[in-house]
């Protein structure tokens, strides 16, 4: 049996997820509610120590990192391959991943924890948010807890998180304009790993995402959102971000 402990499938829960169902694995979703800080109550932490999500439980082995989810899934299950076999395609695949998940993923999250996540929690009984912050067992995820919670981005911190995901955007563009799909000319899990942070761009940054500046993003996202699997993946989703993608869709009339 495999369990997705996942939130919304979004940046990081999104990749497991899209995998997959690209694949075409039944999974058990378990939905770990990250604005009632479900990741830190005991009983997950016993799965996953870190007190993150995704996790996945699979006959027994734990696994953790969302792009490396992937791989493990594409090499464990039949279906569609998800890695191309040529050398250079899969360098690619993995170049954009990291470049995604170390340098664009990052600040694009700033942005978000800054203007969704922040406000949504911010709500909650003072008291409360306290005694959830004590509880988180990562200091790195305890001072980005509190740095949302309690709006302390600073102007400077913003502001260079909107340069790299601007800069992002311009070296994406130039990467997709010239090869239908991420690694080359099939879809791989270079494109389930891009598009986890990029599905929303074009409502989150029209100015930057948009038919005159960016024709190639446009185009590589009516393709993945032209995919049955990663149309279905958004239904895990419980909050306003899974309706978001689905504007995407209508937007790019998918
Ligand atoms: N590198 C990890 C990052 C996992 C991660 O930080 N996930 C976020 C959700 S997108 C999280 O669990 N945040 C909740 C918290 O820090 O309490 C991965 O790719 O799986």
């Amino acid at each position: 049996m495999l369990e997705l402990y996942h939130w919304e499938p979004n940046a990081n829960s999104g990749k497991p997820i899209m995998a997959l169902k690209e694949k075409g694995v039944e999974f058990v979703s378990r939905y770990t509610d990250m604005l009632n800080f479900d990741q830190h109550k005991p009983e997950y932490l016993k799965i996953n120590a870190a007190g993150t999500i995704p996790t996945v439980v699979h006959d027994g082995v734990v696994l953790t990192e969302s792009s490396q989810m992937g791989e493990y899934v594409d090499a464990t299950f039949a279906g569609p391959p998800l890695r191309p076999d040529n050398p250079v395609e899969r360098w690619r695949m993995r170049w954009w991943t990291k470049f995604f998940d170390t340098f664009f993923g990052p600040s694009l999250s700033m942005i978000g924890w800054n203007i969704f996540v922040g406000p949504m929690v911010r709500q909650k009984d003072p008291e409360e948010l306290r005694q959830a912050i004590e509880r988180i067992p990562l200091k790195e995820r305890r001072e980005a807890w509190s740095t949302a919670i309690y709006n302390r981005f600073t102007v400077e911190q913003l502001a260079e998180s909107r340069r790299r995901v601007e800069y992002g955007i311009r070296v994406f563009e130039d990467g997709i304009k010239a090869r239908p799909y991420v690694a080359g000319p099939t879809f791989s899990l270079g494109d389930i790993n891009v598009f986890c942070m990029a599905y929303a761009l074009p409502v989150m940054q029209p100015e930057n995402v948009n038919e005159e500046k960016t024709p190639g993003i446009m185009a590589w996202l009516r393709r993945l959102y032209a995919r049955p699997a990663i149309l279905e993946s958004f239904k895990l989703g419980r909050t306003p971000m899974a309706q978001r993608a689905i504007e995407v869709a209508n937007k790019l009339a998918v």
